[in-house]
């Protein structure tokens, strides 16, 4: 019999092995299997890039008959459902596991306490909610996707020194370091969208895209809320919009809708898809319906204050960097100190001479 202090141990190493592909699943969740058999790992894997196999059926592929008898830890509760493969309980099942351990339960309509049950059906003991708080972190854009509707918001900022994320009307300053700009790449490659606001869209002219060789495939689809369709047609994200996917946001007041039909055919017959949303919350719940789980946003400080004050921001990740931007220097919507108690401090990592600090709120 496994102690709890073993249960923990091995479910934390299948949240690790799960984080592997999150992001590179697709709509599916990034899930995390370990089996054990007398105290050993006979084989770990997970869910495979694209969304299938799931990871159960290709732990199980691993292990052989080697799963005869074994535990499984698993940090979303298995598949019931006959979809492109078949069910993950019904696979432990066949091949003689005797033990399953759960994180966290599925919220998916066809699987929800329906995995527990055949797992159950075929003698197999059942342990659920082992690490659940972590778990739930690791699968965090999928549970909220799936349970509130509408993608995981991720606020990144580099903020400088004195407090500043840029610099009026000189364009994009350098505030982070390349070993920084790295991570902010790789996290871009595992989001499904990346958006910024018209006054950065227009004042840095950036192009939002992965440029990790290798990971270009990547790159999120990339919004920019645009209120009344100001972004210019020169420039970089509309001359990319038929390389990357572009979506230009239009929120405009009733009286200024009109006005908008000319700058949505300039946009739409640059390769661009114009998107019309009532308001930020309308707009996550369009992007949820699209099935974008994790979306990405990088500024500015009016974007993000937008974010913040209408409660839809689940993770920031704060950059500090030791440069110093002096005059003319626009200031950061928040610092680590107003940080609400909501959010909790889950993560400090150095890149180079800088910092990201790592805050999360629960579901
Ligand atoms: C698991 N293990 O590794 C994953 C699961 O379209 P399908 O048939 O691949 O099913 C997608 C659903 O399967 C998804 O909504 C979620 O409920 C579950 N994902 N389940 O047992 C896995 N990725
Ligand atoms: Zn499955």
């Amino acid at each position: 019999m496994a102690s709890q202090a073993e249960d923990e141990s091995f479910m934390a190493r299948a949240i690790e092995v799960s984080r592997q592909n999150t992001g590179f699943t697709d709509t599916n969740p990034s899930v995390g299997c370990v089996l054990v058999k007398d105290g050993v790992i006979v084989a770990e894997a997970v869910t495979s890039i694209g969304g299938r196999p799931h990871a159960e059926r290709n732990a199980l592929d691993l292990a052989g008959e080697a799963a005869r008898g074994a535990t499984a830890y698993v940090t979303l509760e298995p598949c019931a459902h006959w979809g492109k493969t078949p069910p993950c309980a019904n696979a432990l099942a066949h091949h003689g596991v005797a033990r399953v351990v759960v994180a966290v339960d599925d919220p998916d309509e066809r699987v929800s306490g329906r995995g527990y049950q055949v797992l159950r059906d075929a003698g197999i003991e059942v342990q659920t909610g082992v690490l659940r708080r972590e778990g739930e972190r690791a699968l965090s854009a999928y549970l909220t996707r799936k349970i509130k509707k509408r993608p995981h918001v991720i606020l990144k900022l580099a903020v400088s020194a004195d407090g500043m994320i840029g610099r009026k009307g000189t364009g994009q300053v350098a505030i982070t370091g390349s070993e920084a700009r790295r991570a902010v790449h790789e996290l871009r490659a595992r989001c499904d969208g990346i958006l910024v606001g018209i006054g950065t869209a227009v004042a840095d002219d950036p192009e939002l895209n992965v440029r990790i060789s290798g990971m270009e495939q990547y790159s999120p689809i990339r919004f920019v809320l645009d209120r009344r369709l100001e972004l210019p047609t020169h420039s970089k994200l509309v001359k990319t919009a038929r390389d990357v996917p572009l979506v230009v946001v239009e929120m405009p007041s009733s009286a200024e809708a009109r006005d908008l039909a000319e700058r949505r055919a300039v946009l739409a017959s640059a390769g661009a898809e114009v998107l019309s949303a009532k308001n930020i919350e309308d707009l996550l719940l369009i992007l949820g319906a699209r099935g974008l789980s994790e979306l990405l946003v990088e500024g500015g400080a009016v974007a993000a204050k937008a974010f913040l004050e209408a409660g839809l921001v689940d993770r920031i990740l704060l950059f500090e960097s030791p440069t110093v931007i002096g005059t003319g220097g626009i200031e950061t919507p928040i610092m680590r100190a107003d940080i609400p108690d909501t959010y909790s401090l889950v993560g400090e990592t150095v890149y180079g001479p800088d910092r990201c600090f790592d805050y999360e709120r629960p579901l």
